[in-house]
């Protein structure tokens, strides 16, 4: 394909943020969806970034925290996203107020009004995980919410809820 036909193209496949604190298994879903064909990584700017394909949907994957400095270069991916997965460690009850700062700092953003939020509660095999659909929607504040929103409880290490929450993302894109 022609170097000037590739932006045109470049524009129509759907486009995903996956967000989320660093530990809360981002990477561990990726790969068990067995998504592990990294097209891109970019370490060079001092933080970690990782853009892969997913059956022809391009999912771009973000570790948060401790980064506000880099925020101005999200506005680049936020702009082409139609939806954000924001992964929460269910098992970390510390960082439950970091996680709901973090995920209301990203979506009230304008250029994610829109954009379709499915929040994964990850690690759920854990026994001390959040199992709780309320206390999390109450935790993380997730009524406030403008968008249409989704909380799916799952884990990564057993895969369970992983499809449930792609086929509800699938159906509202
Ligand atoms: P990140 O990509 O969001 O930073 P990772 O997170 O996927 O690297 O996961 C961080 C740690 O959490 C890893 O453990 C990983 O194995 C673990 N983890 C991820 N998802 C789950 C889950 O659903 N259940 C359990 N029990 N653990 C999970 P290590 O020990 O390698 O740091
Ligand atoms: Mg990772």
């Amino acid at each position: 394909m022609g170097n000037f036909i590739k932006p045109l193209f470049a524009l129509s496949p759907p486009r995903i943020l996956l967000l989320g604190l660093d530990g809360a298994g981002k990477t561990s879903i990726l790969y068990k969806l067995q998504i592990n064909q990294t097209i891109q990584t970019i370490p060079t700017i001092g933080f970690n970034v990782e853009e892969l394909d997913y059956n022809g949907t391009k999912l771009c994957m973000w570790d948060l925290g401790g980064q506000k400095q880099v925020r101005t270069l999200w506005k680049h991916y936020f702009s082409k996203s139609q939806a954000l997965v924001f992964v929460v460690d269910s098992a970390d009850s510390d960082r439950m107020e970091e996680c709901k700062e973090e995920l209301f700092s990203v979506i009230n953003d304008p250029l994610l009004a829109k954009a379709k939020i499915l929040i994964f509660a990850n690690k759920q095999d854990l026994d001390e995980a959040n199992k709780s659909r309320e206390k999390l929607e109450s935790f993380l504040g997730l009524k406030e919410i403008k968008q249409v929103w989704n909380l799916q409880l799952c884990s990564a290490v057993s895969g369970d809820g992983l499809k449930e929450g792609l086929d509800w993302l699938s159906k509202n894109l």
